[in-house]
């Protein structure tokens, strides 16, 4: 069984830190779960172009607003807490936080994600060995 608490992991290398986001890894490859499993938090007033390509995400919206732009469709969705989005296609994306709040966020990978990707330029993270 593993435990862990969120205190104790922000605190430690599971946080990191980019422009307009921090994202807190509870669980990563080499827990074996089949995911990884991340709290991230969005800041306020913060636009980020993000895809995934090889990885799926599910995002569940616990704190704040804001909304997501599905560059595929061009069709803008409101995120309030309580919204889910899963970008079951590798979905090309921008997330956007309101004006005067973050978004916190809970966020599943699959396949995991080892901790030591970096997004590229095109907001995509390589597969790591
Ligand atoms: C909202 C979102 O896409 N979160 C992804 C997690 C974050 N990019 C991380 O932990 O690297």
């Amino acid at each position: 069984m593993i435990v862990r608490q969120l205190q104790t992991a922000q605190d430690s290398t599971r946080r990191i830190d980019s422009a307009g986001w921090n994202s807190v890894r509870m669980l990563l490859t080499d827990d074996n779960m089949g995911f990884s499993f991340h709290i991230t938090t969005i800041y306020e007033g913060a636009e980020l172009d993000m895809h995934y390509k090889n990885h799926l995400e599910t995002v569940y919206l616990t704190e704040g607003a804001g909304e997501i732009t599905d560059l595929a469709t061009g069709q803008t969705h409101p995120l309030s807490v309580g919204s889910i989005y899963a970008l079951n296609q590798n979905d090309h994306h921008i997330l956007r936080a309101n004006k005067g709040t973050h978004m916190r966020m809970v966020c599943v990978f699959n396949p995991p994600i080892t901790g030591q990707e970096v997004h590229d330029e095109s907001g995509a993270y390589a597969l790591v060995d």
